[in-house]
């Protein structure tokens, strides 16, 4: 019998790499999405996978849609990536961010109580829960303190604690997966990698001139989404449920990233092209994040395979040829 995964969240990047990967280990894919006018499968299609899923509509806010899909997927397994998941919007939208984000996953939680309580579930955690939690040379580990700093961070804290909450109190095999910042050739546009892999791009081609960017000096660290999601499935094939940290144990700057892109794209002095806006200026900033993946590593065997460089280039590459 196959195993049937349901998958909130599948037409972002994550959930599209998950579903892929899910697909090639042979389950039975099915995939939670907003019923919209123009509702886009692109990621989906990326890799050729949009006829392979079985989408059930519904929306992470409204606990009947979700009772649906729990009970017409009758999953195995439920991983929850559905999530207004752009920081810099969440200040115009904390209302909206802390009820998909936070809420969200609650209802999740209690439809898998109450309807499938056998179902593993994977929540996505985030580093960006430890917002002003750092100092240079300070690693985040699975017992660093909380400390958010942005109505997206917050929301994201609440739902943490809510599936922890729900695996003491009821026993459910539920992991959060505190993944630090995840990219790939199918990252949204409004992410700094990706707006800076697809900006270097345009000026490549003279399709542009510059890229507006905000802050350059906060470090992230930078892993491929590919590796990722393969982190989340071995969560949910471990004995005991826990949470863990998804890392690559090294952090960059933006202008780090900024070099290594127009490396690759082979332009020279790239501050040109640079246009610093106040718009891209966040209200609070997240200034440092470096993940320590060593639990990861011990209990699940999981390693990311893909170098910061080999990500940008990646990214820089598909740009240029599909700009071209
Ligand atoms: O690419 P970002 O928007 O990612 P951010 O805020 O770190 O969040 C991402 O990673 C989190 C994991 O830690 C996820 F939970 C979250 O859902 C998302 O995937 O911004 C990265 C950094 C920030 O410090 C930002 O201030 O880049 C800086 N930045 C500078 N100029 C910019 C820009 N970010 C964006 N998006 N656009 C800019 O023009």
């Amino acid at each position: 019998m196959k195993k049937r995964a349901l998958i909130t969240g599948i037409t972002g990047q994550d959930g599209a790499y998950l579903a892929k990967f899910l697909l090639d280990k042979d389950y039975e894919v099915y995939g939670f999405a907003s019923r919209r006018v123009n509702q886009s499968y692109s990621n989906l299609d990326y890799f050729g996978i949009t006829n392979d899923i079985n989408i059930v509509f519904g929306d992470i806010t409204d606990q009947s849609s979700i009772n649906h899909a729990v009970k017409t997927s009758r999953p195995h397994e439920v991983y929850n990536l559905a999530a207004m998941s752009f920081v810099g919007l969440s200040w115009q939208e904390p209302i909206h961010t802390a009820q998909v984000d936070g809420m969200g996953p609650l209802y999740l939680l209690e439809s898998i109580r109450n309807f499938s309580p056998n179902a593993k579930m994977y929540q996505a955690s985030t580093s960006e829960m430890y917002g002003n939690n750092w100092e240079a040379d300070f690693t985040q580990n699975e017992n660093t303190t909380f400390r958010p700093r942005s109505p997206y961070g917050s929301a994201k804290v609440f739902a943490h604690h809510s599936t922890v909450n729900y695996r003491e109190s009821y026993d459910l095999f539920a992991c959060c997966g505190i993944l630090f910042n995840h990219e790939s050739p199918i990252r949204g546009l409004e992410f700094v990698t990706r707006k800076i892999t697809d900006g270097v791009a345009r000026i490549k081609h003279g399709l542009s001139d510059r890229i507006e960017l905000g802050n350059l000096d906060a470090r992230r660290d930078w892993g491929f989404a590919g590796d990722y999601v393969e982190a989340m499935w071995m969560m949910l094939q471990q004995e005991t449920p826990d949470d863990y940290v998804i890392a690559t144990g090294n952090t960059w700057s933006i202008r780090d990233l900024l070099t290594l892109a127009f490396e690759y794209a082979d332009i020279k002095d790239w501050d040109r092209y640079i246009v610093q806006n106040p718009k891209f200026m966040r209200p609070a900033e997240v200034p440092h994040l470096k993940g320590d993946p060593s639990k990861a590593k011990n209990d699940l065997g999981w390693e990311p395979k893909t170098s910061f460089q080999d990500l940008v280039s990646m990214m820089v590459k598909e740009d240029i040829s599909r700009l071209g």
